[in-house]
Formats: structure tokens, sequence, C-alpha cells
């Protein structure tokens, strides 16, 4: 029996739905936000976003060769996306040399321990990392501003498309990959679920 991504968040939709929901997404879209949560949110997604890029790296560097156009499609995104944050924190006084929250580092350190995994896991949790972005800010809709470009770099269709590649590929791999390895991409996912709600929390934190 084969697993596909879809199977496994069918599998944990409740908690899928709580990683993909959140006040902080629902304040941008009210635009009851506070520009101290919205920073916090920035700085620490940034430092993720650099966690995040060597991840990505250590992906390619294991990915079959037909996995590469993807892949480096996705690193070159992440090249831009990281010169975008530094901008939007240059525009907003916000200096980037901060450290990591509690979340930010823990999730940060599991990213580092994934590369220990098949290459089936890490593709899945890849998958999951990018579908939870993509889903928590293109769910609310259409944002005000200041927030519409950040809805935008998530929620876009280029990038909705980019993470059905992602799933195709963790897919084939799933496809061959025995219960247990299986079981670890499900275990991956619901991991990343749980990090990603806590992340969206951080903001409302003291920081
Ligand atoms: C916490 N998850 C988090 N930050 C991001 N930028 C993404 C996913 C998508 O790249």
């Amino acid at each position: 029996m084969s697993l596909t991504c879809q199977e496994i968040l069918k599998n944990h939709q409740p908690l899928w739905q709580e990683a993909t929901v959140h006040p902080f997404l629902e304040g941008c879209k009210q635009g009851t936000i506070t520009p101290e949560q919205f920073n916090t949110w920035l700085v620490q997604d940034y430092q993720f976003v650099v966690e995040f890029t060597r991840m990505l790296a250590r992906i390619l560097s294991v990915a079959p060769r037909h996995h590469f156009d993807v892949l480096l499609g996705g690193l070159t995104a992440l090249k831009d996306e990281l010169n975008w944050f530094q901008a939007k924190a240059a525009e907003r006084n916000l200096s980037l040399d901060v450290a990591k929250q509690r979340t930010c580092e823990e999730y940060s350190q599991f990213l580092g321990n994934l590369a220990r995994t098949p290459y089936a896991v890490q593709a899945t949790g890849l998958w999951a990392v990018e579908l939870a972005y993509n889903q928590g800010w293109q769910l609310p809709g259409p944002m005000p501003e200041p927030y519409t470009e950040f809805a935008d770099r998530w929620g876009n269709s280029g990038f909705t498309d980019y993470v059905k590649l992602l799933a195709q590929q963790a897919d084939e791999m799933l496809r061959d990959a025995s219960p247990e390895v299986q079981k670890e991409a499900e275990q991956t996912v619901i991991t990343v679920a749980q990090f990603e709600k806590a992340f969206w929390q951080m903001a409302f934190n003291a920081s």
C-alpha cells in the first residue's frame, strides 16, 4: 500500500487546519495585527528561511537528477526571498541580527535533523513546509496593505504550482518506500504542522 501526500493531509486534517488557519493570518487580513506583532514574525521568519535554504541545499545533494529542475527553481526563489526579507526589514528599520525564539530554534534544528532521514522523508517534509505557507497565506483571500505582497509571495499561483510539483516528487518517492519510511514521512508532516502552528503563535509572544 503506497501513501500519498494527499492521504497524509486527510489523515491529519484538524492539525493541518491549525497549521494554516491562525489568528496571526486573520489579523493581517483584518488589519488588526500590530506592527510589533508583524515585525516579530518577519524577523523570525527571515531566520527560519536562512535555515530552510540550507535544508533545501542538503535535499538537492541527495535528490535524483530528474528532481533537480524543481529544487533548483526553489533555491532560486529563496535567493530572491532572502533579499526581499532584507529589504522589508530595512523599510521597517528592523535589525535581522536577533536571536531565534525557541520555536524558531527548535524548528531549525528539526530541519537540520531531516538530513538523517531517507530522501522520501525529506521530500515529503519539504512539500509540507511549503504547503503550510501556500495555504496559510492564500486561504484568507486578498490582504490589505501593507500585507498584500506578503500574502502574494506565498499565495500566488506560481507558488501553488511549485508546491504541486513538490508533492509529485514526494509521491514518486513514497511509492517505492517501505511502510516504515512511509510512516516516518507521515510523522514528519505531523511535526511540521505542529511547528507551523507554533510559529504563527510566536508573533503574540513577548520578543
Ligand atoms: C515558518 N514555514 C515558515 N516560514 C516559511 N517562510 C515557510 C514555511 C515557507 O517557505
